[in-house]
């Protein structure tokens, strides 16, 4: 109850909406499920991706890329180990994939089980100045990429790294911002653990998808949140809308 609370009176009073009902996600099996857009052109340029995920798979997790693996690909737990890395630039940067629980100062694996919420900054010049925040909290960087400049697919995949690495649990409110995000962009959408509306925040909103929420709860595709049928993602080799969200 005491979260349902504070949920409603941020959404109400800091975002200016009367609530942000989250109900459903995207669940992938690990094994061949994935969510493609494809025929559109990427814009290039600085962006900033943001999404809630729950898995708990420990090795070989491909959570999301744009064309290629080694265009630009997110890999949570890289080779087994607690390492979320992410191929740019013709190289990759990893990252320490842990973090402090606010409550009771433990260090957590990213991938836990539960639902986390990462933000990746992109600087399309310069792959070495990627960040990541997971709940808020700016991963320490494991490995850094050349400083060369990043290219991206025009296509966008969820659930496979644009490999042969497939995420196995649920992806949700995914959203994409142009521009790098900062700590206080982060904190907007992390918003305390609670997903609002990304068009509250003060990033400029290129994209959004639901997964879900704004399609019924059913169906082989999920519809793009600003209406632009181009960026409707279809849902393939069985990745299905689940009811299952962070509230
Ligand atoms: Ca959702």
């Amino acid at each position: 109850m005491l979260g349902l609370g504070n949920n409603l009176l941020f959404n109400a009073g800091a975002k200016g909406s009367a609530g942000w009902a989250n109900v459903y996600s995207v669940l992938f099996d690990g094994v061949d499920d994935r969510a493609r857009i494809t025929g559109y052109s990427d814009p290039g340029g600085d962006r900033y991706y943001s999404f809630w995920f729950k898995g708990s798979v420990q090795s070989g997790n491909g959570i999301f890329s744009t064309g290629i693996a080694t265009q630009f690909g997110v890999n949570m737990n890289w080779g087994g180990s607690t390492t979320l890395l992410v191929f740019l630039g013709g190289g990759f940067q990893s990252f320490v994939g842990q973090i402090t629980n606010p409550d009771t100062s433990a260090i957590e694996n990213v991938v836990n089980g539960t639902w986390r919420h990462i933000v990746l900054s992109v600087d399309a010049s310069d792959a070495s100045q990627l960040r990541c925040w997971v709940d808020g909290q700016s991963l320490s960087v494991a490995s850094t990429a050349a400083a060369n400049p990043v290219t991206f697919g025009n296509t966008l995949t969820f659930g496979n790294d644009g490999g042969s690495r497939y995420f196995n649990g649920n992806v949700d409110e995914f959203s994409w911002f142009s521009g790098l995000a900062d700590q206080s962009l982060v904190d907007e959408l992390w918003n305390s653990g609670f997903p609002g509306d990304p068009a509250s925040t003060s990033g400029s909103l290129q994209a959004y998808w639901r997964m879900g929420d704004d399609d019924g709860g059913t169906g082989t595709v999920v519809s793009d949140g600003l209406g632009d049928t181009s960026l409707n993602m279809s849902l393939n080799n069985g990745a299905t809308i689940v009811a299952d969200a962070k509230v």
